[in-house]
């Protein structure tokens, strides 16, 4: 079966990372979903869209996480984006995993101290495509 996944990682927080979120959302796409593969679009300006966009955007993202299976979030860039979609997981019971550089950043009090959330940390690319290989096999038994 393969697995419906909510990648967040940070848009208008900052793109140092956008390349990370489109490698990874591939490594993810040969054995399931993605269901927000944009997450990873270098191509996109972070700034294209006005307050009617951001309205769709918003409204498909929240269907989105109704929708998913679990959320992957990538941390190691802070966004308010990606804190919001993971407390709104929370809210509809969504397994929620987070992952981050630890040596790159010190991750928010709200997300370290609620037990609601699975925390990992990696240093290399190679390491975080093995921990979520690990955890989509997990999550399919
Ligand atoms: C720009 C680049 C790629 O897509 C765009 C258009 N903007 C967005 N499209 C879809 N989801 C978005 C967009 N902006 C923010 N989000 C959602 O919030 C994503 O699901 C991300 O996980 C999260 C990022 O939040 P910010 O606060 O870093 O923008």
């Amino acid at each position: 079966m393969k697995l419906k996944v909510y990648f967040a990682g940070s848009i208008r927080g900052g793109r140092k990372d956008a390349s990370l979120y489109h490698d990874l959302i591939e490594e993810i796409k040969k054995t399931d979903i993605v269901l927000t593969e944009h997450i990873g679009d270098l191509s996109r300006s972070t700034l294209e869209q006005g307050r009617d966009k951001d309205s769709e955007i918003y409204f498909q993202d929240t269907n989105w996480l109704k929708e998913c299976d679990l959320l992957i979030a990538e941390c190691t860039n802070p966004s308010l984006g990606v804190g919001y979609e993971l407390a709104y997981a929370e809210r509809f019971e969504k397994p929620a995993y987070i992952f981050y550089r630890n040596k790159e950043t010190q991750l928010s009090a709200m997300l370290t101290g609620d037990p609601y959330f699975h925390i990992d940390t990696y240093e290399t690319k190679e390491e975080l495509f093995q921990k979520v290989h690990e955890l989509l096999e997990r999550t399919r038994l």
